[in-house]
């Protein structure tokens, strides 16, 4: 994926218009903005994006739903990049947007998985994740594969511009080589989670929470649960628990937590706290030897520790997990869940 985002790729790719980034790394230096836009799982990568972006980088970035972007009148400016994200590069929300800001004159990049496919036929550069095809409708390793790739791209953006230090630069590369076996750890706990999962299946909302970079994660959980097991569940920022959704809290109430050892570790102990205090029921995504939560949550799903900026790739793959356990422990069809279609064209 390094190779690729800087254009070292094979001629084929080349063919279908997605070189890398190689060509527009002095204009992702310079950017006043970048927008990024999508739509269900590739909005949330962007969101994780935007943070990225932010830390290695320092470019303002906003986040939109090419679904909501494409019908109002949205600013862009011609010096704005604009990245559009997209498993199945044919979502209509996303080539529609994009086509307002070509027409603004913005630069547009790409990350799509479908090598071929519409949007990256209009885009000036970007990336290919080449994650394989996706069987099931609901994107879960495209989600890795787009984050994998903004992390890289602003890792890039951030070390040209010297907003990274190149010590960190290189730490996170480091990190980056191990975290395939970090993943296999996870997965193998695989039977435990099923095992968790019973617990649920008859739930009917459920809270998912993150701080900071799992902010995101935690808006993927919910997205996941929903689409697949069909169970109402809302993805939020821990802080802003208190400013509404702590309402909702009782002992019937699942809240699972990103909760990995960051710099918000403390707050997010806290905000357990405030649950556990409602007899809210919490599992929690915990680093590994994480023995203050371990005491606090009912529940707790070891992972392997990371870097903050890489925790996202690690936190998601329990969440998954717990996703098709309970929708398939509940009889539904995972890989075609209704009303879903895995290109939405129109
Ligand atoms: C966007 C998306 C997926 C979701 C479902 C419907 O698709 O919302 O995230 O899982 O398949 O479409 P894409 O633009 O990433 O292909």
């Amino acid at each position: 994926i390094h190779d690729t985002i800087r254009g070292r790729v094979s001629p084929q790719n080349k063919e279908v218009f997605l070189g890398g980034i190689n060509d527009v790394i002095p204009k992702l230096v310079n950017a006043r903005r970048i927008l990024i836009i999508g739509c269900g799982t590739s909005w949330h990568a962007g969101m994780v994006g935007e943070y990225l972006f932010e830390e290695f980088a320092r470019i303002p970035v906003e986040v939109e739903y090419a679904s909501e972007f494409r019908y109002r009148n949205p600013v862009i400016f011609e010096d704005d990049i604009v990245l559009a994200i997209s498993q199945s590069g044919e979502t209509a929300d996303t080539l529609a947007a994009i086509k307002l800001a070509k027409e603004a004159g913005a630069t547009v990049l790409g990350i799509c998985n479908v090598v071929g496919s519409s949007i990256p036929r209009e885009t000036d550069a970007g990336v290919y994740t080449h994650a394989g095809p996706e069987i099931g409708v609901a994107s879960t390793k495209a989600f890795t594969a787009q984050v994998t790739v903004l992390t890289m791209m602003a890792m890039l953006v951030g070390y040209r511009k010297g907003t990274l230090e190149k010590e960190e630069y290189h730490k996170l590369i480091e990190e980056f080589s191990h975290l395939p076996e970090k993943i296999a750890k996870i997965l193998e706990k695989d039977q435990d989670i099923k095992e968790l999962s019973k617990r649920y299946i008859e739930s009917t909302n459920a809270l998912y929470l993150g701080r900071g970079f799992l902010f995101p994660v935690a808006l993927e959980g919910a997205l996941k649960l929903k689409e697949i097991s069909y169970i109402h569940a809302e993805g939020y920022p821990a802080a802003e628990m208190k400013h509404g959704p702590i309402a909702l809290i009782d002992e019937h109430m699942p809240v699972f937590v990103a909760a990995t050892k960051d710099k918000s570790y403390e707050k997010i102990v806290s905000n357990i706290q405030e649950v556990k205090a409602r007899k809210g029921h919490v599992i929690a995504i915990v680093t590994e030897g994480d023995t203050v939560i371990a005491d606090m949550a009912d529940y707790v799903i070891e992972i392997p520790e990371t870097l903050e900026a890489l925790a996202p790739l690690l936190t998601v793959v329990p969440f998954q997990l717990i996703s098709y356990y309970i929708a398939v422990l509940r009889g539904c069809n995972v890989d075609q869940p209704r009303n879903l279609a895995k290109s939405v064209t129109v």
